[in-house]
């Protein structure tokens, strides 16, 4: 059996490797004969520098795919591909626009799965707080190094069987920036592919990187896998939901996925990298990996301003990262809508890559009049997933029923006749556009710039519909920080959660952190010192809430292109202006100074603003028993003393 192996090439040795090797079976066995046959369908592995042919040979010894293809990016590639999937049933054309797809998955795979999504470290707590006694911990999940192993045992062997395993190199932010990182991504998965090459740069720029520089690289495998059956459900989705897992493994910069290809669970580049491994990294590196938008604001006077916000999944950073501002004279351009990779410079600016090449966003509410500029993104090379379509060979979902001509009809999301009658959604509420970046018209001309751009403030925000005013800035850094970590929303369709609940949500990064939140917490309240020994100032923090409302659940705020009156006060704060009242929980705009000129909608300024003692007692309450249940001992003092220091000012109103 051993020599057996020994004839198999093996230049580095993994932890999978090492399992072959110490668990030799019937099956390790057969894995070993399947190699031999394997077909180099497409690319050339002779190039390839050993770290990364092994990681290859080794997962293709594992999960025994019938080809491999190293993805060169190209578009003839995509082309294949493409054409491979609509013959397959996998997506259709719409030929309403230009080489648009719509993609219907399996209705088991539609969302983030954060209950079977784990971070593998030796010792738990570096993973995960500790929560109190009897408690679930809600901020992460951890695996120790023997289950990551085994779990990947059960469900790897064999599972592209039958498929083609494609080499995905990809970059997160520009190739060659001293800011990005690269990945390979293995996977099953055409569609994963293609999405790969939207959402990323993708192919042999990349690969070159890697051989001429043989550049480390964040190793990803992933699978749709088979379920246990061996019964595939729907032939034009493969997918294994009852077995879906997602794994990290920081130590190694692993990740590995299987039974899942939608979103964030399959496109590895996203929340498994740029957030998860990606903030392990940083805290090593000393920068930061978030879960935020970066737009660029001018104002009237020319001024230029870059902003990042973290709210959580389905909370409006897309619609926010490229909104057309209603308020005259203003220009809001794009560089991300989900992803913020920022770094201090040598001299303590904060600069902020995008690390994406696309965006994958939520399509039910995307509109002319909520984001004309996404609407004027999406009408070419785009993958759409889950949304309805009409029978003019267009999309369609809620949010666009004023388009609908009364002799278009429509198909669902599940394939099957809706109209505006129906009782059931067209399209599933975590439907998605995946889509070029450069299609986009308001991209920032610093968008790709090597050293990033640099950010004067930092919003956090979610959906609250009650008690939490529209905007309210943090009286300095650390209570900023203590207000994102006590951040909280309804919960959203992103993920599998069910209902309207407010759910603690630190940072809009519960579902992504890479490491113990309290540590995290501890590397966010020392970026101040990194910023000050380099001479720099930090940038200011915000609360925003679009998602207040009236006594009878009416939005009190009209939001989108409005938020531009919330950011030119922002940015009055960003320059001095003393324009602001002192409040218990943070300076909100003093009378009067929220430019309203033009707005056709009335806005009870008094209500939005309002803050309530109860409300706030009650809040503060909520957030001391999510730092004790959670966090426990892993939560910095100065955190605690933030909190101390809210609930007093409260107390006293
Ligand atoms: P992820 O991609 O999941 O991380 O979400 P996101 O934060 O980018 O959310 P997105 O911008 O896609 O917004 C999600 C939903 O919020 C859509 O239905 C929007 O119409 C809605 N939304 C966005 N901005 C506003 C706003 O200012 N007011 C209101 N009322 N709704 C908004
Ligand atoms: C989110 O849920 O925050 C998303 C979508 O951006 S996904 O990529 O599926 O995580
Ligand atoms: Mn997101």
């Amino acid at each position: 059996m051993l020599r057996i192996l020994q004839r198999i090439p093996i230049i580095n040795s993994s932890p999978l490797h090492h399992h072959l090797i110490s668990q030799p079976s019937s099956q390790s066995l057969r894995l070993i004969r399947q190699l031999h046959s394997l077909k180099l369908l497409k690319g050339d592995t002779a190039r390839l520098p050993a770290s990364l042919k092994t990681f290859i040979e080794e997962n293709a010894r594992l999960c025994q795919p019938d080809n491999i293809h190293i993805c060169d990016g190209s578009e003839a590639e995509n082309e294949t591909m493409l054409a491979s999937m609509q013959a397959a049933g996998t997506i259709s054309p719409l030929p309403k626009y230009d080489n648009c797809w719509l993609a219907r998955t399996n209705p088991a795979d539609v969302a983030r799965v954060e209950s079977r999504t784990f971070i593998c470290t030796e010792k738990r707590e570096d993973a995960v707080c500790t929560p109190a006694e009897g408690v679930t911990g809600m901020l992460g999940n951890w695996i120790s190094p023997v289950d990551y192993e085994s779990s990947i045992m059960k469900r790897f062997p064999g599972s592209m069987r039958g498929r083609t395993m494609y080499v995905i190199p990809f970059s997160m932010g520009p190739i060659g920036s001293p800011l990005s990182k690269i990945g390979v991504e293995l996977t099953d998965s055409q569609y994963v592919a293609c999405s790969m090459r939207i959402m990323t740069r993708m192919g042999s720029a990349v690969l070159n990187e890697i051989v001429d520089k043989d550049v480390d690289f964040i190793k990803c495998l992933h699978s749709v896998g088979t379920p246990e059956s061996g019964k595939v459900e729907m032939e034009s989705w493969p997918c294994d939901p009852q077995r879906t897992i997602i794994l990290h493994k920081p130590d190694t910069n692993e990740i590995v996925s299987y039974g899942s290809a939608y979103g964030g669970n399959a496109l590895l580049g996203k929340k498994c990298f740029a957030l998860r491994i990606g903030s392990t990294i940083a805290r090593r590196e000393g920068w930061l990996a978030e879960h935020m938008l970066i737009l660029a604001i001018t104002a009237p006077n020319g001024t230029k301003r870059y902003i990042a916000a973290a709210f959580p999944s389905a909370c409006g950073k897309t619609n926010l990262a490229m909104m057309k501002p209603t308020l005259p004279g203003f220009k809001v351009e794009c560089v991300g809508d989900d992803i913020a990779w920022m770094k201090f410079d040598a001299n303590g600016n904060l600069r902020a890559i995008n690390p994406e090449y696309g965006f994958f966003g939520v399509a039910p509410g995307t509109s002319e009049a909520t984001n004309p500029n996404a609407m004027a993104t999406i009408h070419k090379n785009t993958m759409f997933t889950n949304v309805a379509a009409t029978s003019d060979g267009g999309i369609f979902w809620e949010g666009l029923e004023g388009d609908l001509k009364p002799d278009i009809t429509v198909t669902d999301w599940l394939g099957k006749p809706w109209s505006p009658a129906s009782t059931t959604k067209a399209a599933h509420p975590n439907s998605r556009f995946c889509t070029p970046i450069t299609n986009c018209p308001v991209m920032d001309s610093q968008w790709e710039h090597p050293d990033g751009v640099p950010i004067t403030a930092i919003l956090f925000g979610g959906r609250r519909p009650e008690g939490v005013p529209l905007v309210y800035e943090a009286f300095d850094w650390k209570h900023g920080v203590m207000l994102g970590s006590a951040m909280r929303s309804e919960a959203t369709a992103a993920a599998e959660h069910k209902g309207k609940v407010i759910m603690h949500d630190p940072m809009a990064m519960r579902p992504f952190f890479g490491y113990n939140f309290g540590k995290y917490l501890e590397h966010w309240l020392s970026m101040e010192k990194r910023c000050e020994k380099l001479g720099g100032k930090m940038p200011k923090v915000f609360h925003v809430n679009w998602f207040r409302k009236d006594a009878g659940g009416k939005f009190l705020w009209p939001g989108f292109g409005e938020n531009s009156r919330v950011l030119d006060w922002i940015i009055k704060r960003i320059d001095g202006e003393n324009c602001f009242q002192q409040t218990p929980i943070g300076n909100i705009p003093s009378e009067n100074s929220i430019n309203l000129n033009g707005l056709n909608t009335a806005v009870d300024m008094k209500e939005l603003f309002s803050i309530d003692r109860d409300f706030w007692l009650k809040e503060t309450e909520d957030i001391q028993k999510f730092y004790n249940d959670q966090v426990g001992q892993d939560l910095p003092c100065e955190i605690q003393n933030e909190l101390n220091g809210l609930k007093e000012r409260v107390g006293k109103m």
